[in-house]
Parts: structure tokens; sequence; C-alpha cells
């Protein structure tokens, strides 16, 4: 009798723990055995980037629907210009910053390959770093960091395989200390792994961006690519975390001129990695709404409604919005001061709006300084000065006059006290207190400029000034 009781008891607990019916743990049949990593002195010679499921660019392929991905990506040191002007002695997977984009679903096995070129010569030889020791970390696996990740020599190829158990967007990265001077230097890239049935969601346009921060200098030796300046890894910036370049998809302001394309109406799926590799970002879209959230890329990870997604370093999120209408949809780290160092993009929808972008220059991005003080101050201006300046030609719809031309109208002394002081001229300048007048007697704000900013705004006045003659 007592033992039925208990019996019974048991019954009804076991009935009240399931409750609702439980669903099934789709992780709980994960895929943890791979065989060892091969390694060989066979060395590729051919494209550095092989296979069905790499996309190259913010343009991301549809999911090739082989259950296998042979994936190569080989690794190259080359010459990568982070915005016009700025050439940058990079480390590459695939032979460009950042690596292609894999594109895997749940399930999927993913047979890579690399061959460690980094002795190779990729554009001029004399302008990259010695060869070096390189290896790849995926994320999105569960193996042995001790043998699938291990450095392989310039010339050596490892070759190694896995399954994608979760679905996410993932980083993968050279592991090689440094780490840390391997990642500033260009080697990463995103794997994604799409759900075993998909994305519970329809869209019209799929993107990847890639967040990452660069840390130059101007090269000591003074060397040169194609008559421009070579910037190589400032180790003193990386070490104390600061970028001077915080960018997306590898360019500095590289969505701005060549923005991604969407229409009014449509839904739109950003895949965005943070790949640091020191910053946060806080991803945000001007103008909409993330109808859809999934953290790291995992629709079970959702929040909806929400305007800002954060991002450590690695972290990753889909946000899916709408396009409400049509316009230029910008897209920005709202940390403003990474934003600053070209963290922007824009999606545009419908036809290019008249007035100049937010956050960007409007002169052709041909028209490129060489002298590092300009490239400094076009930097500058394009962070302190565009918010009422333009600098295209003509009247300007901003606050403050069209700045082109401006080395030819007034005298570089001028300028410079102008720069120095408005308030002061203001009071006491003929020229000045026309300017003001005809500017709706809105003073423009002393910019507390130092000497050295000053010759650096006046030497790229004088290089558009000078591009423009031409
Ligand atoms: C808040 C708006 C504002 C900002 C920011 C601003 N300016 Fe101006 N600027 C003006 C206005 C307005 C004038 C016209 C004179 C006046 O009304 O004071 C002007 C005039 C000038 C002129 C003289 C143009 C001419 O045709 O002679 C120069 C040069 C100039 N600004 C450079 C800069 C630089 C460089 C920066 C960034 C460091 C900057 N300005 C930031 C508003 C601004
Ligand atoms: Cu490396």
């Amino acid at each position: 009798m007592r033992s039925l009781a208990i019996a019974l008891l048991a019954v009804a607990v076991a009935a009240c723990d399931s409750g609702p019916k439980a669903a099934p743990d789709p992780y709980a049949n994960i895929e943890l055995n791979s065989p060892p990593a091969k390694v060989t002195p066979e060395r590729h010679k051919g494209p550095y980037s092989e296979g069905a499921a790499l996309s190259t660019g913010a343009e991301l392929k549809p999911l090739d629907p082989s259950p296998v991905k042979t994936v190569r990506l080989d690794t190259t040191h080359k010459v990568i210009e982070i915005m016009p002007g700025v050439r940058f002695a990079a480390w590459t997977f695939g032979d460009q910053v950042p690596g292609p984009t894999i594109r895997a679903r749940v399930g999927d096995r993913i047979k890579f390959v690399m061959t460690n070129r980094s002795d190779e010569a990729v554009g001029p030889p004399q302008l990259v770093s010695a060869p070096m020791m390189h290896s790849m970390d995926f994320h999105a696996a569960m193996v042995s960091p001790s043998d699938k990740y291990r450095s392989i020599a310039p010339g050596q190829t490892i070759e190694f395989e896995f399954v994608v158990n979760y679905p996410g967007v993932f980083m993968y990265h050279c592991g090689t200390p440094m780490v840390l001077e391997h990642i500033a230097s260009g080697m990463y890239g995103a794997l994604i792994v799409e759900p075993k049935n998909g994305y519970p969601t329809k869209v019209s346009r799929e993107y990847m961006i890639v967040q990452s921060e660069f840390y130059t200098k101007l090269d000591p030796q003074n060397r040169r690519v194609d008559g421009v300046p070579l910037y190589v890894l400032d180790t003193e910036r990386l070490r104390a975390s600061q970028p001077n370049h915080t960018v997306f998809n590898g360019v500095h302001d590289g969505m701005v001129r060549n923005p991604l394309q969407a229409k009014p109406g449509e839904r739109v799926r950003l895949f965005v990695l943070n790949v640091g590799p020191s910053k946060t970002s806080s991803f945000h879209v001007v103008g909409t709404i993330f109808d859809r959230v999934w953290i790291e890329g995992n629709p079970d990870n959702q929040f909806r409604g929400m305007q800002t997604v954060l991002l450590g370093s690695s972290n990753s999120a889909i946000v899916e919005f709408m396009i409400p209408q049509e316009g230029a949809y910008v897209m920005v780290d709202h940390h403003f001061a990474n934003a600053s160092q070209g963290a922007v993009g824009l999606i545009q929808a419908g036809p290019k709006g008249e007035e100049p972008a937010p956050e960007h220059h409007n002169i052709a991005a041909s028209a490129t300084p060489t002298d590092p003080q300009a490239v400094k101050g076009k930097l500058d201006f394009e962070s302190k000065c565009l918010a009422c300046h333009s600098i295209a030609g003509g009247e300007g719809r901003k606050i403050g006059p069209d700045l082109l031309g401006v080395t030819k109208r007034r005298s570089e002394d001028w300028i410079a006290r102008w720069l120095k002081s408005p308030e002061q001229m203001l009071a006491s300048d003929p020229t000045a207190k026309e300017l003001l007048t005809k500017y709706n007697g809105v003073p423009m704000p002393n910019q507390n400029l130092s000497e050295e900013e000053i010759r650096q705004y006046l030497s790229y006045f004088r290089f558009v000034d000078g591009a423009e003659k031409k």
C-alpha cells in the first residue's frame, strides 16, 4: 500500500516536472570527434583562397548545399589600402583583409587546408614583413587546439576537419603568438553557421559586416608604395589599445564610398562580427530598429526591437530590420570615437540623395593625399569639421562655407589666424565679419586647435586645391 503511494507520488512529480512537453535539446547530439590534423611540407601554388562556400566581400553568396565544405585559405603578407593614401603592411588569410567569409549549416563538415605562403612575394617584396609562422583558430570548431591550431612554418601546409555543431557567426583568426599582433595585422574573418533548418525569417538582402581596428604608424624606414608612404603596425598603440582606424570590412569609410544596396520595404539581414582585437562595438543603424537580434548569430538567443547591439571582441550578432523609406541608412559603431575613425557605412535605399552622407567627405575618393600631414588633416577634417563644412565645390548645403578653393581665396596666414581664433578674427578682421554676415550671423566656434593641427588642415586644404586644378 505504502509503496503504491510512493509510486503514485513519483508519477505525479514526474508529470509535473515535464510540464508542457519539453522540446528536445537540439545540441544533445553534437559531433566531438575529428581526425588528427596533418602537416606536410607541400606548398600549394594556386589561388590563395578556394571553396564554393566562400564569399569575398560584404555581399554573401547563398548557402552551398553540399554537406562537406572544402575550404582553402592560404596566408600571405601583402600591402593593403585601409583608406585612400594609407597603405598598410598586412598579414592575411586568402590574400585579403578580412579573410573570405565561410558559409555552412549545422552538421556540415568543414575540410580546411592552409599553406603558409608568407614567404612568397605578393606585390613589391621589399615592402612586406619577413616570413613567419601562422596558424588557424576557428571559433566555430570544437577540437583540440594543440592539434588543429598549431603554427606552421612558411612553405608548410596544414589540413584538418571538423563538424559545425552550433549555429552562429563565428570568428576565425591566427592564433600564433603574439596573437594580438597577428589579429591586428589582418588575420581574421567569419564562419557563418546556419541553423539546420535555416533561419525562421525571410529576407531580401544579406550582408556581412566585420568590424576591426588598425594600429598604424609611418614606416620608420620611410619606404613607399606607388609613391605613397607605407604604414606599418604600431605596437605601442596596439598595446595601449589606441587604434587610429576602426573600420568595417577592412576599409575606413569603405561602405560610405561604396554603399550596400537595398530597397524601401525590404527586410535586411546583417551578419555583424566584431573581431577587435581590443575594442567593443556598439552597432547601430540610423533610421530603423532591429526587429530581431540573434546574439552570436543563433536564433535561440533572440531579442526584439533593439536600437543597438553591443559586441565585445569576437562577439557577433545577426540583426534584421525593415528599410522603411527611400534614403541612406547609416551603419555606425555608436561609440562615436570609433565611428569617427572609419567605422561607418551606408545602406542606400533608392536613388542616391543630393545631400552629402553623414560623417562623409565628398571629394572624389581618387583625390588621395600622400603627405602624412595632409592625411592627418583629412582624417581630422572628417571628424571635426564635416558637420558644418563640405569640401566639394559650389555653395555647399551646410552651416559654414564649402572649403574647396579656400587656399586660393584666402592667404594661408589668414586661414591659420582664423583657425587659431575665429572669435578674435570676427571682432577685428573685415573679411571675417563679411563671412559672418553671409553665414547668417552664426559664428564658427573656436575648435581649440594646436599649431600642429592647423598645419595639418592647411596641408590638406592645399592638397585638395592642388588636386582640383588638374
Ligand atoms: C559649428 C559649425 C562649424 C564647425 C564645427 C567648423 N566650422 Fe568652420 N566655419 C563655420 C562658419 C559658420 C563659418 C563662416 C564664418 C562664420 O560665420 O563664422 C566658417 C568658416 C570657416 C573658414 C573660412 C572659410 C572661408 O571661405 O574663408 C575656414 C577655413 C573654416 N571654417 C575651417 C574649419 C575647420 C578646419 C574646422 C574643423 C576643425 C571647422 N571650420 C569647423 C562653421 C563651423
Ligand atoms: Cu599569423
